[in-house]
């Protein structure tokens, strides 16, 4: 396939899916060197400047990597979120990764007007406030800062999460067994200090999340995380349309 100059799609863009495609039919594998800019330009006829905001572009999506000196390489492929109630812990076991977890601070305070309407509690309930990192074989994936109510999990605090799980310490120590949940999924950009924990150029896109988790009825966790979203894509099954009475 060759770039269409007639095309209204920016020549950029579609070099960025020729490339995709050839990556996919050479059998390149993950870590594998990407021909140079130069050779690129050659091989599409294409400008060295248009052939470099693509990579840039693929860079910024996740699906390359540069090595200053060495070259592009290809990227390891996307986490695919699990859009389900399980722990941080769960789901990365799930996927064969170590997880791990390192506090950025924990205290108990009062619920913000926003925190106490989202989770049904009057403004100024006492809430432990979490925040971590969230790590995959040791590397940073996530921050997550979480409210729990100290009415539902006294003495939470007491606990160390960095060798253990939140949910697990929620459904041993306290009883609670997390029966549904609800999640909003924003794309958004990492300020400055989200960017150095989470190892990110200033600026770098993450997949913005609210999730309100609930136990009969009653909220016992609002957390608001950002994942990186260089390494994370939202997969889901679609069910066939219902039409009005069925
Ligand atoms: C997930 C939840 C987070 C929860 C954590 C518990 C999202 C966006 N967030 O990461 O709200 O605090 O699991 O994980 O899915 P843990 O039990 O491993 O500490």
């Amino acid at each position: 396939m060759a770039i269409d100059p007639t095309s209204p799609v920016p020549k950029y863009a579609q070099l960025r899916d020729l490339l995709l495609d050839w990556i996919v039919e050479a059998g390149l594998s993950v870590d594998a060197l990407v021909p140079s800019e130069r050779e690129l330009g050659v091989r599409y006829g294409l400008s060295r400047m248009t052939v470099r905001q693509t990579i840039d572009l693929l860079v910024a999506e996740g699906k390359l990597y540069r090595v200053p000196g060495k070259g592009t390489f290809v990227a390891r492929p996307k986490i695919e979120m699990a859009l389900a109630l399980a722990s941080f812990t769960e789901d990365m076991r799930a996927r064969g990764f170590t997880p791990g977890s390192r506090d950025l601070s924990r205290r108990i305070g009062p619920a913000s007007g926003g925190t106490a309407r989202m989770m049904g509690i009057p403004q100024g309930t006492p809430v432990h406030q979490i925040e971590r990192l969230r790590t995959a074989d040791g590397e940073p994936m996530a921050v997550e800062r979480s409210s729990i109510p100290v009415s539902i999990a006294p003495h939470l605090d007491t606990f160390s999460l960095s060798g253990r799980s939140l949910y697990s310490i929620l459904e041993e120590e306290f009883g609670i067994i997390l029966d549904s949940g609800e999640q909003t999924i924003e794309a958004g950009v990492c300020d400055p200090a989200d960017a150095k924990l989470l190892g990110l150029p200033l600026g770098s896109p993450v997949l913005s999340m609210q999730r309100r988790s609930f136990a009969k009825g009653r909220c016992v966790e609002l957390a608001r995380s950002l994942y990186r979203a260089d390494r994370y894509q939202l997969h889901s099954r679609l069910d066939p349309r219902r039409t009005a009475g069925s």
